[in-house]
């Protein structure tokens, strides 16, 4: 997996590489990582990269030719190119994992302002990562980075991903590690016992619990059987 991201400030980047997990991948070359400033890809004489909207209105906008030039110049036949915009698809989970099937993904991140509207005529995917603004696409192309690297095999347990919240439709099950009981709140008995069978059960059960009770719009996509229907009812 190569990840290229088109910015005007590569450097928001570095945190992300520098830090924890990600950067262990990174120095396993897990997942090659390069940014690329659009501005120098810019013909306008003063090094803009952005101008005003036609029709009149406040701020500016991201012109076509150093973002698509830019674009040119580091896009192949099998390259993912992906615009981030409040506009468009919102992420999910299931996203990030056919993202992290991608051989290449380029990230177009905007700043301050809105693209030409013809930019999206060459990019594959536009994402959104919630219904707010930010004041770029890089924040949003971080999140997005972090939540695709995770899911390559190797950076981190496979087991750590498979009961992720979401990876089933369901949040996470409640989790505990010692003591077994910290100012007087035990831990569930049953996670004690030694018998997967049942901690298996609980699990699930806790699962539906949770979903139900945080975010019950995601119960809507599932199809539960009568057992499940029953815990979640109760
Ligand atoms: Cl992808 N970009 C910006 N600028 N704001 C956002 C966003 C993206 N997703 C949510 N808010």
């Amino acid at each position: 997996m190569k990840i290229t991201v088109l910015s005007l400030f590569p450097e928001y980047f570095e945190p992300l590489l520098r830090t924890s997990i990600i950067k262990r991948a990174k120095e396993k070359d897990l997942f090659e990582f390069e940014t690329v400033n659009f501005r120098e890809f810019t013909k306008e004489k003063h090094g803009h990269v952005d101008d005003t909207p036609y029709g009149g209105g406040a701020g500016m906008v991201l012109s076509c030719q150093p973002i698509l030039d830019a674009l040119k110049s580091v896009r192949t036949p099998r390259s993912k190119v992906i615009l981030l915009t409040p506009q468009g698809d919102v992420f999910q989970q299931k996203m990030a994992l056919d993202l992290s099937k991608e051989e290449h993904l380029i990230f177009l991140c905007g700043h301050y302002e809105g693209f030409d509207e013809r930019i999206r005529d060459y990019v594959d995917l536009q994402v959104s990562i919630g219904d707010f603004v930010l004041t770029g696409g890089e924040g949003a192309c971080m999140v997005i980075c972090d939540a695709i690297l995770r899911l390559i095999p190797g950076v981190i347990k496979q087991e750590s991903s498979h009961d992720d919240s979401f990876s089933n439709g369901l949040l996470e099950y409640p989790q505990y590690t010692k003591p077994p009981v910290y100012e007087g709140k035990a831990v569930p008995e049953v996670l004690l016992s030694g018998h997967h069978a049942n901690i298996a059960k609980y699990r699930h059960e806790q699962a539906l619990i949770k979903t139900a009770k945080n975010r019950p719009d995601l119960l809507n996509d599932l199809d539960l059987s009568e057992q499940d229907q029953k815990v979640v009812d109760s």
